[in-house]
């Protein structure tokens, strides 16, 4: 017998719950015992739905990670935790609370604007106060990322889609050498073959250790860090976190023009990632080439508030070629795993953003099979970090706050 909304929306709750750590919230006990930056957004949008003051409070909490050049890191390490490689000692990073010295996607401005708009009356303090906040952040992305109107990313983690094949080429420029022994965790807590590589973590590491001896002083990296590419992903999430943050600024009534600017730099930004070849794409900065990868990423036009014909014929094809969609790469291309990671699995919460995306643009039906095939998959195996596209293996943590969170807001 199927198992009821009611249970699974019980369920979700639970999750949440216990995966509270005291105002802010862990991906999954064991494997990540931090707290993550867009994860933590996610976990409050999953909040909103049952408990506003607690998303709220998650908010609050990410931002005491935030820098005085106005970045928002990647993991914030509150309190010490074991289980998981790189710590805080690792990144060197001279503040508390301790933090990582990258950032990751900017889902922020627009999970808040939906959080904020479902209770105005009791959100609006909690806004104004992040206001300010929001818009340092953006300021320091538009200073230190943004060229040629895209997103630059200067380590995968940054992405949030770590071993995507998107980096590869990028990856492969850069030299191992002096990165010594490591013990990782993370292949302790789950099957390694759903994870990335050996020779991925020594790269991720070498980036890692490059960052820490510039002193994460973003000038320098930009200079010389042996990875630096525009992310097609972070290009479209923070078009969109401009256009929420810029309906933010008008309802709080401050002044508009710089965001404006912002925006109208990201949208000549996107002509930029359309590879000839026919999709967005990433492209690889320090060789100027496309990286060659229709991902998951390039179907995030949509909620960048972009329509594409050609992109839609893509996902229309891919959606025929997999049971559950959308792989987080191309399944016709031979690079495709349907278990590694952002090398082929489902992830609800990409589901969720391409889902909202499609049906604000009218694209209805396939917001509908997204929506479906996300419910199918955690309604048969449970809240899962990712699933295989092809026969919903489920993989990676259980009992995953995002998963949780996309039920409670998109999916259930
Ligand atoms: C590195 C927490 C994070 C997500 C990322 C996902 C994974 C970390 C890791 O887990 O990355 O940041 O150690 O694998 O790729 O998107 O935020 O859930």
């Amino acid at each position: 017998m199927a198992i009821s909304d009611d249970k699974l929306d019980r369920q979700a709750r639970r999750i949440l719950r216990q995966n509270d750590r005291g105002g802010y919230t862990v991906p999954t006990a064991g494997l990540y015992p931090y707290q993550w930056n867009w994860d933590s957004c996610f976990a409050a949008w999953g909040f909103s739905s049952f408990d506003v003051k607690r998303a709220w409070f998650e908010i609050h909490t990410l931002f005491t990670g935030q820098w005085d050049t106005g970045m928002v890191p990647h993991i914030i390490f509150h309190k010490r935790a074991d289980g998981y490689f790189p710590g805080p000692d690792v990144w060197g990073v001279d503040r508390v609370p301790h933090t990582s010295g990258i950032t990751q996607p900017p889902v922020a401005a627009t999970l808040i604007r939906s959080i904020y708009e479902q209770d105005k009356r009791y959100g609006r303090v909690h806004m104004e106060l992040i206001y300010g906040r929001l818009v340092s952040w953006h300021r320091w992305f538009m200073k230190s990322r943004v060229e040629r109107g895209m997103v630059a990313i200067t380590h995968p983690w940054e992405s949030g889609r770590d071993n995507a094949v998107d980096w590869d080429s990028a990856m492969a420029a850069v030299s191992t050498e002096g990165v010594g022994e490591y013990t990782r965790r993370d292949t302790s807590h789950v099957d390694p073959s759903m994870r990335p590589k050996k020779e991925d973590y020594d790269r991720y590491l070498k980036m890692l250790y490059y960052g820490r001896e510039s002193g994460w002083d973003e000038e320098k990296i930009r200079e010389g860090s042996p990875f630096r590419v525009a992310d097609v992903g972070m290009t479209f999430i923070f078009l969109r976190a401009c256009r929420d943050l810029l309906q933010i600024a008008m309802d709080l009534d401050h002044l508009t023009p710089e965001i404006e600017g912002w925006i109208a730099e990201l949208e000549e930004g996107v002509r930029n990632h359309w590879n000839p070849a026919g999709y967005y794409d990433s492209i690889d900065l320090r060789s100027g080439e496309f990286t060659g990868s229709l991902s998951s990423a390039s179907f995030l036009c949509w909620y960048a508030g972009i329509d594409n014909e050609t992109m839609k014929a893509h996902l229309e094809d891919i959606l025929q070629k997999v049971t559950f969609g959308v792989p987080s790469y191309d399944p016709r291309d031979e690079k495709f795993e349907h278990l590694r990671y952002w090398r082929g699995p489902v992830w609800g919460i990409i589901n969720a953003l391409i889902g909202i995306g499609l049906n604000e643009r009218g694209l209805t039906q396939l917001a509908g099979r997204l929506r479906k095939d996300t419910r199918d998959l955690i309604t048969e195996h449970g809240f899962y970090e990712y699933f295989s596209p092809v026969d919903g293996t489920p993989a990676g943590g259980d009992k995953f706050t995002w998963t949780a969170s996309i039920w409670l807001t998109w999916a259930g």
